[in-house]
């Protein structure tokens, strides 16, 4: 099995926004360890390109996501400078089957490494939290994968945008931050952070945990999404939606 070639065709599958099968029907015994190197090639691809590494992204967070795919521990994946967006308008043209869920992103002043971090680490390391959310879209046909194949595919990652505003970590108690997701007005999706591993402070340990697996550590100046608060909802050309983060504004988004 080259790990090599597989990550070149997951690659070439995201540029050119084409769905493609399941990786694992191709090869099994792919472990988990096998998929974080093909998404660690695929994402050579990119930097070699002219991308950069912008942060880290954390995924299948919730109990419902980690049931839907039969897990019980999240995934991590890599955000590219490229995925960030600017400004609110969303270009479908690009991707295959996006959907949208909310998150709390932490921005962070000090490198963060090592088996044993804790929440206070975290903190001391953290230079602020903003709003975000995060559009997600597998590579693989009807969204649908494994444990391996979506660890390969960097966690389903597309765009991210943070909100214009930033808060002081020890403003808020993110675990009881309340979100309303409306799509042309309609409420589709409500939540809290307490969604994201009990809170999203959680998630950042369990990456750090996670990633010196591979002696890779949160390096200053970085971005975390910590993992979305409510189900993810699908976008379509000509949608609104936007996002209420209690007492932190409101993130708008229109789809075209
Ligand atoms: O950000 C996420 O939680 C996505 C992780 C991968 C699973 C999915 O695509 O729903
Ligand atoms: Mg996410």
């Amino acid at each position: 099995m080259n790990l090599q070639e597989i990550a070149n065709e997951l690659y070439r599958h995201q540029q050119k926004a084409e769905e493609m099968e399941k990786i694992t029907l191709r090869y099994d015994g792919l472990t988990v360890e096998d998929a974080y190197q093909i998404q660690r090639l695929n994402i050579d691809n990119a930097l070699r390109s002219g991308d950069r590494l912008a942060g880290w992204k954390m995924g299948l967070t919730s109990k419902a996501k980690q049931v839907s795919v039969g897990v019980n521990e999240p995934i991590y994946g890599r955000l590219l400078a490229s995925m960030e967006l600017s400004k609110s308008t969303v270009h479908l043209h690009g991707l295959i089957h996006p959907r949208l869920e909310p998150e709390i992103a932490f921005v962070f002043n000090k490198r963060l490494e090592g088996p044993k971090v804790t929440p206070r680490d975290v903190w001391l390391a953290t230079e602020c939290v903003m709003p975000a959310v995060e559009i997600i879209d597998s590579r693989y046909k009807n969204f649908s994968f494994t444990l391996t194949d979506v660890i390969a595919d960097n966690a389903s990652s597309a765009k991210f945008l943070v909100a214009d505003q930033a808060y002081s970590p020890y403003q808020s108690q993110w675990d009881q931050i309340g979100v309303v997701m409306r799509k042309n007005g309609e409420v589709m999706q409500t939540g809290t952070g307490a969604a994201v591993l009990g809170h999203p402070v959680r998630s950042v340990v369990e990456l750090v945990q996670m990633i010196h697996r591979e002696a890779l550590s949160v390096e200053p100046g970085m971005v975390v999404l910590t993992g979305g608060i409510t189900e993810a909802i699908h976008l379509y050309e000509g949608d609104e939606v936007t996002v209420l983060f209690d007492g932190m504004g409101e993130l708008v988004l229109e789809i075209e």
